[in-house]
C-alpha cells in the first residue's frame, strides 16, 4: 500500500483544495492530510481561520480522496510523520516548490503539484468583502 501525505490549512474549503487532494490520492492508495491547527496557523503562519480546526477537519474528512486527517502543529513534524506513518510520497502545491526536499533524505518521494490558479481563500474573502459593500 502506497501512503501519501500532504499538509495545509484548508480554510474555506474550495475546489482548488479538492483538486490537490484528488491528484495527491492518485499518487498512492492511502492519503493522510495534516491540517494546520488554529494555534499553528496563528503563531507560525499569521493566519486567522474562518473555520476552526475541528470544522476544517470535519470538512476535509468528508472528501472521498482522504483516508485520515491528523493535526499539523509544527513545521518540523514532517520528518517524524514520514517515519511514524511509513510515508512513501509527500505532496504539496508548487507554491512550496523546493521547500520540503529534505524529506528525500528520509526516502520519501517529494511531489509539488501545480496550484489551481484562479481560486484562493484570500480571493474568496476579498470577493465577498467587495460584494457586501
Ligand atoms: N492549493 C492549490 N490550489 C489553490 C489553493 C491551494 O493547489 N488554488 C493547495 C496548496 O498548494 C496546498 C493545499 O492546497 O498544497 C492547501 O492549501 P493551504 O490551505 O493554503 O495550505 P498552506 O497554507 O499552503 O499550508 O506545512 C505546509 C503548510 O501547512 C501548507
Amino acid at each position: 500500500m502506497k501512503r501519501v501525505i500532504t499538509y495545509g490549512t484548508f480554510d474555506l474549503l474550495h475546489y482548488g483544495h479538492v483538486n490537490l487532494l484528488q491528484r495527491a490520492k492518485a499518487l498512492g492508495d492511502y492519503l493522510i492530510v495534516a491540517i494546520s491547527t488554529d494555534e499553528f496557523n496563528w503563531d507560525m503562519k499569521g493566519k486567522k481561520c474562518y473555520f476552526s480546526y475541528d470544522e476544517r477537519k470535519r470538512l476535509v474528512e468528508a472528501i472521498r480522496y482522504v483516508d485520515l486527517v491528523i493535526p499539523e502543529e509544527s513545521w518540523e513534524q514532517k520528518v517524524s510523520d514520514a517515519r511514524e506513518y511509513h510515508i512513501d510520497t509527500f505532496v504539496i502545491g508548487d507554491d512550496w516548490e523546493g521547500k520540503f526536499d529534505f524529506l528525500k533524505d528520509e526516502g520519501v518521494e517529494v511531489v509539488y503539484l501545480a496550484r489551481t490558479p484562479e481560486i484562493s481563500t484570500t480571493q474568496i474573502k476579498k470577493d465577498l468583502n467587495t460584494d457586501n459593500k
